[in-house]
């Protein structure tokens, strides 16, 4: 079983505790690697050796990043196979999602961004009383990432490819659940040529490490995405030393679907904004409100249509669900099954731990489970649950709709469902998240502001806003 290395000045490093943790396949339940038990004594020589080589990356002419970033890019795309297995073994997603989903963004990260950088360009106002001024955005320094356990290398990745096209070397920490991908990434950054001390992958737990991270004085903006407690500890430790903070955190996303939408599109996509990913994903549409005059016909379509999902091997090809991160994750999600119930929910499908056969008997399996009969106001409809379980309910009016979709504590992303166009964008224009959805989900275009409002998080990554983020705004105005 050899163990993952530490990344830090280019060289594959044991920690130097010299312990490490388990690392488990959440599809067998069994352990299969060994991960650096890493700490602030990691995190200090990475931030050393990013110290060091940030003098020669934000120098280096924009063309060269580019070509870097470009490569890791392309060997991103080499690895696919390789990378889509790592990632399905560690995180139990279905090996098919990792194949075209997951190792496929984070190939178009990098590519985005080495593109992007070449046309990041800042602003020149003129005054008529006869000056000039111009902007300069250049890199912070060193920054810190920290990525979570649902989608590993493609969130992992949408942090590192802005920083280090802004011309910032990169401390940064995977999440301790799923760190096999950013650690098969370090190769690949060796390979493509990115210099030593560029960017740094110190492994471990995240109140050693990413607290380490967080606390350490020479890395001055912290980019992270996890959930809103942790972001919430973060704030608490950076904001002191007035760091840059970047924090995408969870969410309790609505699906509003109105009487007249394209009913069969509508009902295929709600499978994928429910499920996939096991419903691991912070864009999941947990909440599904349904206009009454077809509430009754969803309710049966979506029931049967969740009986027939897969939930299986991951690495078959047929499977739809694979198994859920951890142990200790499914039981916090099963949890949430007892409290529906306990709220007065009806499980109409699923809602207990999935047996499957073969290789995985001991895997991590949560059935596809749908409940309905809950108050809007209720636990159940106001906590992240961040599994396959979703919950349904019938509406009247708009603007009883709107009400119940805009009342939790979260603001991330809404789905609208409806032909009329005046509504979606009446309602598109009411839903307090941070992104809507009108007749699609999860359709990504990378130039686009992501991040959500309320406990979902502060700033937004994307386009020009991750640029701007990792760089620091200068403005010089010249009398003449
Ligand atoms: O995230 P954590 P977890 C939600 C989801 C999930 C909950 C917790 O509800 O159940 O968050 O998930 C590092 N200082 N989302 O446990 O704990 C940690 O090591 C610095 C939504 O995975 O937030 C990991 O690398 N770092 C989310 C990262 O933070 C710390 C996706 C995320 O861990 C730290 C994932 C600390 N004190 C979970 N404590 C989304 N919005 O996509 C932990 N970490």
């Amino acid at each position: 079983m050899t163990p993952i290395a530490n990344y830090i000045n280019g060289q594959l490093v044991a920690p130097v505790s010299g312990q490490y943790i388990d690392i488990y396949n959440p599809s067998t339940g069994e352990v299969y690697a060994k991960l650096p038990d890493s700490d602030e004594r990691d995190v200090n020589r990475a931030t050393e050796a990013a110290q060091k080589a940030f003098a020669g990356w934000s120098s280096t002419p924009a063309e060269k990043r580019s070509k870097i970033l470009l490569k890791i890019s392309a060997l991103i795309e080499k690895n696919l196979d390789k990378l889509a297995m790592a990632e399905s073994v560690d995180n139990g997603k279905p090996l098919k999602l990792a194949k075209t989903v997951d190792i496929p963004r984070a190939a178009s990260n990098f590519y985005f961004y080495a593109t992007g950088l070449m046309h990041f360009a800042s602003e020149s106002h003129y005054m008529e009383e006869g000056a000039i001024n111009y902007t300069l955005r250049k890199p912070i320094g060193v920054v810190g990432c920290i990525s979570p356990w649902n989608l590993p290398l493609y969130l992992f990745s949408w942090k590192i490819a802005p920083a280090l096209a802004a011309g910032n070397c990169v401390v940064a920490k995977p999440s301790e659940i799923t760190p096999m991908t950013a650690f098969l990434l370090s190769e690949i950054c060796t390979e493509a040529g990115l210099p030593p001390g560029v960017l740094n992958i110190v492994h471990g737990l995240g109140n050693k490490v990413g607290q380490a991270i967080t606390e350490h004085p020479l890395i001055t903006a912290i980019s992270f995405t996890g959930g809103t407690l942790t972001g919430a500890s973060i704030a608490r430790t950076a904001a002191p030393l007035f760091k840059k903070l970047s924090l995408e955190l969870g969410g309790k996303n609505p699906a509003l679907i109105f009487a007249d939408c394209n009913y069969e599109k509508m009902l295929k996509t709600v499978m994928l904004s429910s499920f996939a990913n096991q419903g691991q994903i912070c864009l999941c549409g947990s909440r599904i409100f349904v206009e009454r005059p077809i509430y009754e016909k969803f309710k049966k379509d979506f029931v049967e249509k969740t009986k027939k999902l897969k939930v299986g091997d991951p690495l078959e090809e047929d499977t739809q669900l694979g198994a859920v991160v951890s142990e200790q994750h499914m039981n916090k999600v099963l949890s949430y099954v007892e409290l529906a119930k306990q709220e007065g929910g009806n499980v109409l499908t699923g809602g207990k731990r999935a047996t499957v056969s073969g290789r995985c008997k001991n895997g991590w399996f949560i059935e596809p489970t749908i409940i309905e009969g809950l108050s809007f106001d209720c636990r159940t409809n106001q906590e992240e649950i961040f599994g396959p379980v979703v919950t349904i309910m019938p509406f009247d009016k708009e603007e009883e709709v709107l009400q119940y979709a805009n009342s939790t504590p979260y603001g991330l992303a809404s789905t609208v469902w409806t032909e009329n166009l005046t509504r979606a964008h009446r309602v598109a224009g009411e839903l307090k998240t941070g992104i809507v959805w009108v007749n699609c989900w999860l359709l990504r275009d990378l130039r686009t502001p992501f991040g959500g409002m309320k406990n979902s998080g502060v700033g937004r990554e994307g386009g020009w806003e991750a640029m701007r983020f990792f760089t620091e705004a200068k403005n010089v105005c010249i009398k003449y």
